[in-house]
This record gives structure tokens, C-alpha cells and sequence, in this order.
């Protein structure tokens, strides 16, 4: 049916390999040649684009899916054999000793990391119709998550010194990559430079029909095949496909940290959790939260092997009860004495040994742990209710390692303080407090940084009023005075401390205090009101014997009957903002303020205004 005048070599190859895997029914309803030519076109592109971007080509994604598949059909347990218990790792308490003592060898350890964003996945379960890295992380400061991000990295490498630029590699799907790049350029990469940060495109797999691993076809177009995404696993093979993990290697890159698209609180812990892998040597180091039992997170577990080897990975929370109950753990998965799953969260925050990650990349090429999940018809596990696809984690890594490698975690035991991502919708965020569970929605992530830095200042020393208990989208809440800093500010609980002279601080419960600046001190501050400080990087501001009392800023509850945005309406509030001293220094410089001196009286009034 007209096949071979279109065939160029190379789609010959691949045709004569597909029908060999049958998969002849791509072409079997081709109309006679000179019909339909451009679609068939297309489709023979479309194929070639899927061969292109799979490790082995289609002919090895059909043949993994076979297998899989079969696995599947059959109920083969993936943990088959497997015995679960508690893993060992480091338990850090947010701001104690230790903490801060990880936190500063983690300091010193990130001259030599690299830094890896999973940024594939649209905020379709959170409801919101933009890329989730252009989210603002909170309505103080405004500022976004990639923003956020990128000048934490920044405030690593100018603690480290020197020259060296930290590289960021941000892997994007084709739903997110062009308004990611756009997002970057449009903000001039938030002060990163250009070459310092590299986009991975992960492409979508072709969907399966059924358990014979039959392609499938679009429903109303018989010229293309459906596709879906893979997983965040993919970054593990882009990373080796495009050579970056290698260019980084040979750079002097030791470790790779790699976190999600909405969780700001993350360099509040992945410091500290730096400082961990380099003190223990992990090849793989899981910045964890303790778990609540039948939590959707993972939970990460020492497996032993029936050969008596040993593997510690995240079992999926779907995975963990059936595995536990097989295994002597009569009620599954439940919590403890302390009210928590003795298995640690997986929060998919992980830091990994560079060279031996380069070479379980070498050997497996990226493809880790595979894993295929139809929804069956019925119990005969034949025919599926819709097609399905291929899909790999990135947390799979420790499959790729050798049975000798160092696998650890490191829990940070405040479950708000390094951990509150931006997932869920107000419904389900709602449904799941309802459960006891966190929220992870848009509500919680702002106020967790919120309840993390009042947390840092009150344990530094400062009088911190509050919480207040407020009702945002169904969600009882804790509103605590709204800090926000930069991560040129204080990276770590050192910075703060070397920064605030805590003691003689006080924030009333209705505060809101924003700095934005490195050089920034404060020695005395009583602030009730909103006070917003923004300093150049070459302006050093010392605040000494200061009381605010202003308007402020009011964090209100949306009301259903007016317009808002969709920021606001996956939060449930708005603010409204009322009154502020604004403390702004724009050149170089060293200032006081308050500044009673006579001579520089002048200078010092001119940085401060007050906005309406
Ligand atoms: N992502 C991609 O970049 N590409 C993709 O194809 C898919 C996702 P989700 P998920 O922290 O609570 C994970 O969808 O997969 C990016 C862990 O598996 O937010 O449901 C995406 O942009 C689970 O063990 O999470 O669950 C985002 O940055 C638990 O740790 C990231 O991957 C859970 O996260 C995660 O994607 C959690």
C-alpha cells in the first residue's frame, strides 16, 4: 500500500525492524500510494523521533516492554524475595549542633556539586495552567521557585570563593521547555550566566496496546502513535546521552544534587545533606522526611536479596504495605511510637557520588528500573482498559549500583522545614488534611516558609509572636509573621546567625519582613508592620535600634464573588498590602539606619520610604 516509494534508507531499516517485532498494524490501513502520502510521512517521522530518543531505539523499547509486560500480566512482584527492613542513615534535628555542623561541611562540599532541576511534569494534579517553576514561592518577596533555586546556587558559589560557577542542568519535557527557556531569558537566568545552565529535553515514549507490546495508534488518527510521558527517571539518561555528566566529571564535579520543581524549602536541608554524603562517602544519599504511614510519598527501605546482598531504595507508597504484610509486618504499612512510618519519606531530593554515578551510567546507559503499570480490563490481565507505556524513576537509581555501593539518607526530623512541595489542588489538598496527612498544596508551601524561618530566628534567639490560626481553602493553618530572605542573605544557620543579632529582635504576630540583600544586619529591630529591605550587592546596611510600626500587609481569604488569579485561588488568599517602609540601597556603600548622625542623615532618610 504505497510503503516503499516513501521509505528513505534509514526508514526502511526501521520499518523492517518494526515488522519483524510485530508491528505491522502501524501500516496495514495505509490507503493506496498517492493517498494520504504527507500523514504517512508523518507517521514514518514520528517513528524515527521515537527511535531517536530511546536508549537502543524502538526495537529496545518493544523488547523491554515484552518483558515488563509479561512480568506484569503474570503478577511477578518486582520485590519478589525481598526482605524489608529499617535502613540505616543520619537523623538531623532542623538547627541543632550536628545540623549546622553538616550544614557548613556541606558548604565546602558544594564547590564541587552540581546542581540537577526535574522540571518535566505540569501542575495538572495542582490545578494551575502555567510551568510550576514560574510559581511564586510566596507573595512577600514574590519571587519564583526557579528564581529561588538559581540564587541559592549562587549564594553556595559565592560562600565557596572563587571563580567557579556551579552548574545547573534543568530537565524539561515538551510541555514545559519552551516557557522554561523563555522564564530565564526574560529574567536574564536570575543571575546565573547563560552557559551555566543547560536545558535536557526528556521526549515522550510510544504507548503499548496490549501485552504483546503492540503500538498504539491515536484513536482518530491512524498516522500517529499515541505517546506519554516516561518519568522523572529519564534524567539519569539524558544526563549520559548528552555527555553532560561526563564534561562534569572531568570538570572536577564530585557530587550531583538533584531536587523537584516546587519545594523552596530544599537548600534548607540539601546543605546539610551535602556535608552527610561527603562525611560518609554515600554513592546515594536520600534527603528524607519522616513518613506518615500510607502517605503518597515513598518510603525507603533496606531490601535484602535472596542471595543475601543488600539494596536500599524508596519502595512506592502503592508497593510498601503489600511488601511489609508479605514479610512478618502483620499491619503493613503503619506508624510507629512516633507517630510516624519507621520507613523514611523519599522526596526525591538526592545527592549523588559523581564518579561511580558516571559509571552505573557507563554500564546501564541510563535505562534504570523500568517498570510498566496497565490498567487491566479484568482479572484475566489481557486487555487493558486504556493503553499504557513504559515509565522509570528517578529515586530507581540504586539499581544501577554495584551491591557494594554506599546507599544512606538523611532525614531532616522537622518534616516542614526542608520538605513542603506544591502538588495538590485546594480540593485534594483539602481531602488530604482531612486524612491527616500534609496538604502539599499551594497554601502550605508559602506558609512553611514562613513557620521554617520564623523556626531559624526564634532558635537563634529572636521573640517571634504568633502563630495565628487562619482558614485558607478549607485548610486550618498556622499563619506565622511573614519572613522572607534571600539565599544571598543566609544560605545557612551560620549566615543568619553571623547576620542577625536575634536577641534584640522582635516580630509582632501581624509582621512581615522581606530582605533582599547579602550584606544585610540587623542589631536591634522591634517590627510590627511590614518592613522591606533591598540592598545591592555592593551596599552594606547595618539596622540598629529600629521599631516599625506600620499598616502593614494583610494576608486575606480570597472572597469566591471576586476575580482573582490563579496564583491566588490555589492558595486561598491574597495580600493587601496596606502600608511599608521600604529600605531601599541602590549603590555602593556602607549605611546605618536608623542614621541619627547629623552628616549622613540626609543619605541614610533618602534609602527609606514609605509605601502606601
Ligand atoms: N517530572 C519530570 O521532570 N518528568 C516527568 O515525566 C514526571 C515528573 P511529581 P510523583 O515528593 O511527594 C514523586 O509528579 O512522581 C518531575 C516520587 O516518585 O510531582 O508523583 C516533576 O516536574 C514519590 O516517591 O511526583 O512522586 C517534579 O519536579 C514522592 O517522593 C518531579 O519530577 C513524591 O515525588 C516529581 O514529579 C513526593
Amino acid at each position: 500500500n504505497g510503503i516503499e516509494a516513501l521509505l528513505t534508507e534509514q526508514d526502511r531499516s526501521l520499518v523492517q525492524q518494526l515488522i519483524e517485532l510485530d508491528q505491522e498494524h502501524l501500516f496495514l490501513s495505509w490507503p493506496p500510494p498517492g493517498e494520504k502520502d504527507t500523514e504517512k510521512k508523518g507517521l514514518l517521522e514520528q517513528l524515527q523521533h521515537l527511535d531517536r530518543n530511546y536508549t537502543g531505539g524502538l526495537a529496545a523499547y518493544i523488547k523491554n516492554a515484552k518483558h515488563l509486560l509479561e512480568d506484569s500480566r503474570s503478577g511477578k512482584n518486582a520485590f519478589e524475595g525481598f526482605k524489608p527492613s529499617v535502613p540505616d542513615g543520619k537523623k538531623l534535628d532542623f538547627g541543632s549542633a550536628e545540623f549546622k555542623e553538616f550544614e557548613e561541611l556541606g558548604v565546602t562540599t558544594s564547590k564541587e556539586a552540581a546542581f540537577v532541576l526535574v522540571a518535566g511534569g505540569l501542575g495538572e494534579r495542582l490545578g494551575y495552567s502555567g510551568i510550576k517553576v514560574a510559581l511564586p514561592t510566596e507573595l512577600a518577596s514574590g519571587k519564583c521557585f526557579l528564581e529561588v533555586y538559581i540564587e541559592s546556587i549562587l549564594a553556595l558559589q559565592s560562600k565557596a570563593g572563587g571563580s567557579a560557577q556551579l552548574p545547573l542542568a534543568i530537565m524539561t519535557s515538551g510541555d514545559t521547555h519552551a516557557r522554561t527557556e523563555k522564564l530565564l531569558q526574560d529574567n536574564a537566568y536570575f543571575g546565573m550566566q547563560p552557559g551555566q545552565v543547560t536545558l535536557l529535553k526528556q521526549e515522550k515514549v510510544a504507548c503499548l496496546n496490549d501485552v504483546d507490546a503492540h503500538l498504539a495508534l491515536e484513536k482518530d488518527n491512524p498516522f500517529a502513535v499515541q505517546t506519554k510521558p516516561h518519568g522523572h527517571g529519564d534524567v539519569h539518561a539524558l544526563l549520559h546521552t548528552s555527555g553532560l555528566l561526563k564534561r562534569w566529571v572531568a570538570a572536577g564535579v564530585r557530587w550531583v544534587a538533584f531536587f523537584q520543581d516546587t519545594n523552596a524549602l530544599v537548600f534548607r536541608g540539601l546543605p546539610a545533606a551535602l556535608g552527610v554524603s561527603a562525611r560518609y562517602g554515600y554513592d546515594m544519599n536520600s534527603l528524607a522526611v519522616p513518613r506518615k504511614a500510607k502517605e503518597a510519598i515513598g518510603g525507603i527501605a533496606s531490601l535484602q536479596r535472596p542471595d543475601g546482598t543488600a539494596l536500599t531504595i524508596n519502595v512506592e507508597y502503592n508497593l510498601l504495605d503489600p511488601l511489609l504484610r508479605a514479610n512478618g509486618w502483620a499491619d503493613g504499612d503503619v506508624n510507629d511510637d512516633s507517630g510516624y512510618s519507621p520507613f523514611p519519606g523519599n522526596i526525591n531530593q538526592l545527592v549523588l557520588k559523581a564518579d561511580s554515578y558516571a559509571e552505573a551510567l557507563e554500564k546501564t546507559q541510563g535505562i534504570i528500573a523500568e517498570f510498566v503499570n496497565p490498567k487491566y480490563k479484568d482479572d484475566t490481565r489481557t486487555a487493558f482498559k486504556s493503553s499504557t507505556r513504559l515509565e522509570c524513576m528517578m529515586q530507581d537509581f540504586p539499581h544501577g549500583l554495584p551491591p557494594t555501593a554506599a546507599v544512606g539518607f538523611t532525614v531532616v526530623n522537622q518534616v516542614w522545614a526542608a520538605y513542603s512541595p506544591v502538588k495538590n489542588s485546594p480540593a485534594d489538598a483539602a481531602a488530604k488534611a482531612a486524612g491527616g496527612n500534609p496538604s502539599h498544596s499551594a497554601t502550605s508551601g508559602e506558609l512553611d516558609i514562613y513557620r521554617t524561618n520564623c523556626a531559624a530566628l526564634r532558635m537563634a534567639g529572636a521573640t517571634i509572636e504568633g502563630p495565628e490560626q487562619r482558614e485558607f481553602n478549607g485548610l486550618t493553618v498556622d499563619l506565622w509573621p511573614r519572613v522572607s530572605w534571600s539565599p544571598f542573605f543566609a544560605i545557612t544557620f551560620a549566615d543568619l546567625e553571623a547576620k542577625v543579632d536575634a536577641e534584640k529582635v522582635r516580630l509582632s504576630k501581624d509582621a512581615a519582613l522581606v530582605i533582599n540583600g547579602a550584606d544585610v544586619h540587623i542589631k536591634s529591630l522591634d517590627l510590627d508592620g511590614a518592613l522591606v529591605i533591598d540592598t545591592a550587592p555592593e551596599a552594606s546596611l547595618v539596622i540598629d535600634g529600629l521599631k516599625v510600626q506600620n499598616k502593614g500587609w494583610k494576608w486575606q481569604a480570597l472572597n469566591p464573588n471576586k476575580p482573582m488569579t490563579e496564583e491566588q485561588m490555589i492558595r486561598g488568599f491574597l495580600v493587601c498590602r496596606r502600608e511599608a517602609l521600604k529600605l531601599e540601597y541602590h549603590t555602593a556603600g556602607s549605611y546605618l539606619y536608623p542614621d541619627t548622625s547629623d552628616a549622613s542623615k540626609e543619605s541614610a532618610m533618602s534609602g527609606a520610604t514609605a509605601m502606601a
